[in-house]
């Protein structure tokens, strides 16, 4: 099982990204989808409408999953039967940029 952890800002097209590589992989892997997000569910409900096992996970505000929810998450979704899990995390600009410049440094498409 490979996870692929996608973090960008709010709008760089990670739920299309996510959309467009399911559909063309969906027949050769079993795909599987964790959507973080801070308070709705409209990825959560875009992605499992392409057919792909999806778990959304509230982050209660945070603007990313800590290691504890992304075991969580895992376990919620199971990854037994599955060969490729992809994470759409939160984007860092939906939080103060002042906690997370170190952790953040690396977002290219959040221009840090
Ligand atoms: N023109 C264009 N629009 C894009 C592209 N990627 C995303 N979008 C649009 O930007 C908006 C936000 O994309 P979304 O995937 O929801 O971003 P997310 O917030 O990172 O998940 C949507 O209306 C997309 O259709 C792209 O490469 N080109
Ligand atoms: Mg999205």
């Amino acid at each position: 099982m490979f996870l692929l952890n996608l973090m960008s800002s709010p709008g760089a097209g990670k739920t299309k990204t996510l959309k467009k590589t399911i559909s063309i992989l969906k027949n050769e892997l079993k795909i599987g989808v964790m959507e973080a997000d801070i308070d709705s569910n409209v990825d959560a409900r875009a992605i499992a409408a392409t057919g792909a096992k999806v778990i959304l996970l509230h982050t209660g505000g945070m603007c990313y999953l800590d290691a504890d929810m992304t075991k969580q998450g895992l376990e919620g979704l199971g990854t037994q039967n599955i060969d490729l899990v992809m994470l759409e995390n939160a984007g860092n600009l939906v939080c103060p940029a002042y906690g997370y410049i170190q952790k953040c440094h690396y977002s290219v498409c959040a221009g840090r």
